[in-house]
């Protein structure tokens, strides 16, 4: 054998075994898995939101207004694969815009790294898991809901400050929760577009858009519910349900 031959199929040898090593590298059968974070914005009017006690958004409405504080719960998420397939991740989360830690939700199961239908979830605790006493500590613990309003937890914890029809810097605060026995958490899907899971890890970014809280179908003037006569919104069966509906359009998923 001429030395060029054996070159040459050394050459065949190690293309081969290229090949070999490069080709499919998962075992036959075995679908490739990924895990899912969901990251939580915080966005007004198109843009990330900056909490602080300025006034320098305007709602439907055409009041002025700030946010100082946003903590809620969301819960029950659920993956819709393309095929039809659905990945549920029962319990709660708790996001304190404040708290980086929060506002990542590394769920925990395995899911396909195949095509994402859509995501959803729901908005504050569903009846099951809004029992008193279920967050015994943390800042969880922290959004307990009064007893003599049925007990359980704020959904959310939403308050800022807004210019009143005085001119006068007012603080609001627009807490939600289940009322008695009237349950105000709703659901939420969020449409995918058929994504890509990529293997490993991947990424969701739901947008909260806070100013959708006070948009539609019903436009919060915050003078006609956030004044000095008034004791506040938690009590409110109308308001409570005010949101519940315009909660329809608060949450948005980014493109990825
Ligand atoms: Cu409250």
């Amino acid at each position: 054998m001429s030395k060029r031959s054996i070159f040459t199929k050394c050459i065949a040898l190690v293309a081969l075994l290229t090949l070999w090593a490069c080709g499919d590298d998962h075992e036959p059968g075995v679908t490739a898995q990924t895990t899912v974070t969901i990251d939580f914005e915080h966005f007004v009017n198109g843009a990330p939101v900056t909490l602080g006690s300025e006034t320098p958004y305007t709602n439907a409405a055409g009041n002025s207004f700030g946010v100082t504080l946003l903590r809620y719960f969301i819960s029950d998420v659920v993956l819709h694969l393309e095929g039809g397939d659905t990945i549920a991740v029962p319990g709660a989360h708790y996001v304190d815009h404040d708290d980086p830690a929060t506002r990542s939700y590394v769920l925990d199961v395995e899911v396909p790294a195949e095509r994402l239908a859509s995501v959803s979830f729901v908005m504050g605790l569903p009846p099951a898991l809004n029992v008193s006493g279920s967050f015994s500590t943390g800042p969880e613990a922290l959004m307990e809901w009064p007893e003599m309003m049925g007990g359980g937890y704020h959904f959310m914890k939403f308050e800022g400050r807004y210019i009143n029809d005085a001119s006068e810097p007012f603080n609001f605060r627009a807490h939600t929760g289940g009322l008695h026995d009237v349950d105000y958490s709703f659901d939420v899907v969020l449409d995918a577009g058929n994504r890509p899971l990529p293997e490993g890890a991947a990424t969701l970014t739901v947008v909260m858009n806070l100013e959708q809280w006070f948009t539609a179908p019903h436009e919060w003037d915050l003078n006609d519910y956030f004044t000095a006569a008034m004791p506040g919104i938690m009590a409110n069966a109308a308001a409570q349900e005010s949101l519940q509906d315009n909660g329809a359009t608060v949450f948005s998923l980014e493109t990825p």
